[in-house]
């Protein structure tokens, strides 16, 4: 099952969270740094041993003091206009995303929309591989439930019109 909604991802209860980070996981603005605020302290002293992580990949840490047990770490691609493998990359980060929280027994998984805010990725584009990345995996994870928490309308609309095209 796969949920398109609107709010803030740092409040939302579900196991795992996922942070649109950058490759150093030292933290950032937008949902990064929303992420670490709400966490608190600790979560940037359990980053700092994980010795960064590759664009596409992703790392488990503890939730601290936000409402998800945990939080995936993925650094997104920054767009360059789509000529260095950036789609293939923006889909990595969500299966990688995906099968980390089954690994750790993750049923339900939040994710923000990866790479289209300061790293400029076109969201027509993003939100059709992510929810295309999501109902795949979920295809054989009937058990899992994915929710997209989306921070503004205008990316709402985006997600939920490419899951409207996917399951017409
Ligand atoms: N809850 C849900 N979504 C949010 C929240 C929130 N609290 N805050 C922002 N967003 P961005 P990127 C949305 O820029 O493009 C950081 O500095 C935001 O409106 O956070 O992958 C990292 O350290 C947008 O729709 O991530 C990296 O350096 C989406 O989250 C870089 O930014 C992603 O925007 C990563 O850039």
């Amino acid at each position: 099952m796969l949920r398109i909604t609107l709010g803030d991802i740092t409040k939302v209860e579900v196991d795992a969270i996922v942070n649109a980070a950058n490759t150093s996981l030292l933290g950032g603005g937008g949902v990064d740094g929303a992420i670490h605020r709400a966490a608190g302290p600790e979560l940037l002293a359990e980053c700092r041993m994980l010795n960064g992580c590759k664009t596409g990949q992703a790392k488990l840490t503890k939730g601290y003091r936000l409402p998800a047990k945990y939080v995936i770490h993925t650094p997104g691609p920054v767009w360059n206009g789509g000529k260095r493998n950036e789609e293939e990359l923006l889909k990595n980060c969500y299966e990688n995303c995906l099968k980390l929280a089954a690994e750790h027994g993750c049923r339900t998984v939040a994710f923000p929309s990866i790479s289209t805010g300061i790293y400029r990725f076109p969201l027509d584009r993003a939100s059709v591989i992510a929810v295309g990345a999501i109902l795949e995996f979920l295809a054989l994870h009937s058990d899992m439930e994915v929710q997209m928490v989306c921070f503004d309308k205008e990316t709402f609309q985006y997600y939920q019109n490419a899951l409207k095209a996917v399951c017409s």
